[in-house]
């Protein structure tokens, strides 16, 4: 577990728009135009007697009504979906924030400097760029620094991409005064951590020297060589690309030169000192607050013999012959990433970076591409305009709402808000593998062009966000396939009119290959492909600010939702696939049991945090027959022992990042006892699933969530729920509302099943 630091007083935030509490963006405005169209529409819900007392009509809208609270947990449920279902998109989807980093909006602003002359048209039109102003102003915290998120403690790494952006966007260094004093306090830019060195070496703000070598040429290592961007976690490699690519060009901001702002913060960044840096020394210099993973010997001595790899002359001809070759790969490379998935590109990083390589491509046509695509990334909410962490959560939050749906119980009273959800999972399904003959070949196996791009089968996964972007990933893929399952009878009538197009079994099977050949020899399921690598890669994690990213690992998360969804799928189709789907369950029950922690929880690596991983690692045993073992009692025995005093549960991201329990400070959120909604919909999710539904905790976390239940029938927005790469925080906006809904919709099942036993 890395060290703990002292605590970040997150509280230090200061908001503009909500200055006492809430840090994370809660989409009311959004939420509210949505809530405006909707009452331009007719709505079909049927209410019924039972909930006619909950609702007001406005016009032939059905809405909450604000003044009747609701009673009991089924009136809450009612009036959650109800109100949650008013902002659904027409496509069936649900939009929401999904910010929070605040290291990536840099990428964003320096694209858009580059850009910022077009004859065509910058990235940005002036009120995007006023509104981002907004945004990073509002993250600015008393110190004067920014974090990596909007829920840390400030950085060398946030507060030098923030002020840079800024001072990029038009604002003057006399207003950042004390964020320039934070940066010189704490031994200037150069003491930023590597991926911030990246963008102030592009910008001509630094000295490529000031930069550890990053060889391309590594993609041109054979696939039988123990280290290789084909063996890293997709992320890793899809960022380090395009980096090798700049880096070896030493790309470098063309005006810098005769930029005056550039000029001014060659000044400011390193106190007036530019001149007299000693820029390779730079290179291995970083503030301890950022050094999240330490570079490790290993790495240090790797650097130093890249270094002479970088400049000695003896290297100089067999350097450019490969390099040479290597970049005729890479551009394959970068092409092949933009053209699977429409310019989004994986993330934001890489889509940055992707886009300024484009700019300078023959073909016109590829940046061109890659500007229309921008918007996919941003999002304005109350604290302004982000570049957000993905292009949405849109298919993983509507898969949860959807089996939310179904468990409640209350799916057939929303017909119209059913069949749009299916429909859009319908069509978010991946499709096809991209370039290659569909084959369902392992990775390896076959000389496809897939294989080159390093891709795992797509055909039949899900991806994370839309079909567009389409990389599937092993969670996403599970859930997607879980819901589409769950809707299945409520949307016959649907097909039948032809309103709804159906699913047909092969799609359901593609799923389930997707599925099976993600699991890795361990049991467990990686994220996006297979772990390729090996352990010891994370030695040579360069990026300082991050942990655990140059593989992908098996995750709890991704292990549970592939496994159920492999249990769920045998129950409708119990011949297809028969032994596999029996063997990977028990590979699968193995891993989830190892990695349960000695106090029964297990860590959450997506979202904070023990409760979130322990709801998963429940759910993921349950669904392989495990409900009574000694595993899923011991973590009910972890979750009864943290439950507060006023029912609820509460955890934040100190968790995470510190990998150890971390209750939320109650001057965050106000709440008396620090507990908090989505953590209590988790908690009561796997405890009513591991057999205490009828136990006290339960009741009395399913009272907490009444009572925080606001009167439209939303939960309130608390603190940052998401979390990747153990250090930086993302906002999940659906959460609040889904997963509350879903642990009453359980509890509401349980109980009427417990009834019916009572009865019989
Ligand atoms: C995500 C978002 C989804 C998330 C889940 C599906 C929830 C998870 O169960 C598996 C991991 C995954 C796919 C995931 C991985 C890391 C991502 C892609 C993100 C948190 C969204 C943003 C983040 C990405 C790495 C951010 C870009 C920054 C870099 C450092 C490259």
């Amino acid at each position: 577990a890395p060290p703990l630091r002292p605590d970040s007083k997150y509280n230090k935030n200061i908001f503009t728009f909500n200055p006492s509490k809430n840090v994370n963006a809660s989409d009311t405005v959004y939420r509210e135009q949505k809530m405006r169209e909707y009452l331009e529409r007719k709505s079909e819900v049927v209410v019924g007697e039972r909930w006619e007392v909950l609702v007001e009509r406005i016009g032939g809208a059905v809405v909450p009504r604000r003044e009747r609270e609701a009673r009991d947990y089924e009136e809450a449920l009612f009036k959650g979906t109800l109100f949650y279902n008013m902002f659904q998109d027409p496509s069936g989807l649900w939009y929401g924030d999904y910010g929070g980093p605040l290291f990536l909006n840099c990428g964003l602003v320096v694209a858009w400097y580059l850009s910022r002359n077009d004859l065509t048209g910058s990235i940005l039109s002036p009120e995007e760029r006023k509104m981002l102003v907004h945004y990073l102003k509002c993250h600015k915290q008393i110190d004067g620094g920014w974090g990596t998120h909007i829920e840390g403690a400030s950085t060398m790494f946030g507060t030098v991409m923030c002020y840079v952006s800024l001072r990029l966007l038009g604002v003057p260094a006399s207003e950042l005064k004390s964020s320039l004093k934070f940066i010189l306090d704490n031994g200037s830019a150069t003491c930023t951590s590597s991926w911030a060195k990246f963008y102030l070496c592009v910008l001509g703000l630094m000295s490529w020297s000031a930069h550890n070598s990053t060889p391309i040429e590594m993609l041109l290592l054979p696939e039988w060589f123990p280290f290789g961007p084909g063996r890293m976690w997709c992320h890793s490699r899809m960022v380090y690309v395009p980096m090798a690519w700049l880096y070896c060009k030493r790309y470098v901001y063309e005006g810098c030169e005769e930029d005056e702002v550039i000029k001014e913060l060659r000044e400011e960044l390193y106190g007036g000192e530019y001149d007299k840096i000693d820029w390779e020394k730079a290179r291995t210099t970083v503030a301890p607050m950022d050094n999240y993973s330490p570079i490790t010997y290993l790495m240090s001595f790797v650097m130093w013999l890249l270094s002479f790899y970088e400049s000695l002359p003896f290297f100089a001809p067999l350097r450019d012959y490969l390099r040479e070759k290597a970049f005729k790969r890479a551009d394959e490379y970068l092409k092949a990433e933009e053209l699977q998935t429409n310019y989004i590109c994986i993330g934001p990083v890489n889509k940055v970076l992707n886009m300024i390589i484009s700019r300078d491509d023959k073909n016109k046509q590829r940046y061109a591409m890659h500007k229309e695509r921008v918007k996919d990334y941003l999002w304005v909410a109350e604290d302004g305009l982000k570049m957000q962490g993905y292009n949405g959560s849109q298919c993983w939050d509507a898969s949860f709402y959807a089996q939310a749906l179904h468990e409640s119980g209350l799916a057939d009273i929303h017909p119209q808000t059913v069949e749009r959800l299916y429909s859009f999972l319908e069509g978010t399904q991946i499709l096809s593998t991209p370039l290659s003959s569909n084959s369902p070949a392992m990775f390896y196996e076959a000389p496809s062009e897939r294989v080159k791009a390093f891709r795992h089968v797509s055909l039949g996964g899900w991806p994370f966000s839309t079909s567009a972007h389409g990389w599937p990933i092993s969670d996403c893929t599970g859930e997607g396939l879980k819901a589409i399952m769950a809707l299945q009878p409520y949307v016959q009538e649907g097909i039948q009119a032809g309103r709804v197009k159906p699913m047909t079994d092969i799609r359901l099977f593609n799923a389930v290959n997707v599925i099976l050949t993600l699991q890795n020899d361990d049991g467990g399921f990686a994220t996006y492909e297979n772990n390729r690598g090996f352990g010891w890669f994370e030695w040579l994690n360069p990026s300082e600010v991050f942990g655990d990213i140059m593989i992908d690992y098996s995750y709890v998360e991704c292990s549970m939702a592939s496994l159920t969804a492999l249990f769920d799928f045998q129950e409708l189709y119990p011949e297809h696939r028969k032994q596999e789907i029996k063997t990977a369950l028990t590979k699968g029950k193995k891993f989830i049991k190892s990695i349960q922690r000695s106090d029964g929880s297990w860590y959450g690596s997506w979202a904070c945090c023990f409760c979130y991983g322990t709801w998963f690692g429940v759910e993921g045993l349950v669904a392989c027959g495990e409900g009574d073992s000694s595993n899923v009692k011991l973590a009910m025995k972890f979750l009864k022992s943290k439950q507060c005093e006023n029912g609820g549960w509460g955890e934040d991201f100190r968790s995470c990042y510190n990998k150890s329990y971390s209750p939320t400070g109650a001057e965050r959120y106000g709440d008396e006892q620090g507990a908090c909604v989505i953590n209590t919909a988790w908690s009561l999710l796997a405890l009513i699933k591991g057999g205490e539904g009828d136990s006290d905790c339960v009741e009395r976390g399913v009272e907490y969530l009444m009572r925080r239940q606001l009167n439209t029938g939303d939960w309130p927005q608390e603190g940052i729920s998401g979390v990747f790469n153990r250090s930086c925080g993302i906002t999940y906006t659906s959460y609040r509302n889904v997963f509350p809904l879903w642990a009453l919709g359980r509890y509401r099942q349980w109980r009427e099943r417990n009834e019916e036993r009572d009865e019989d």
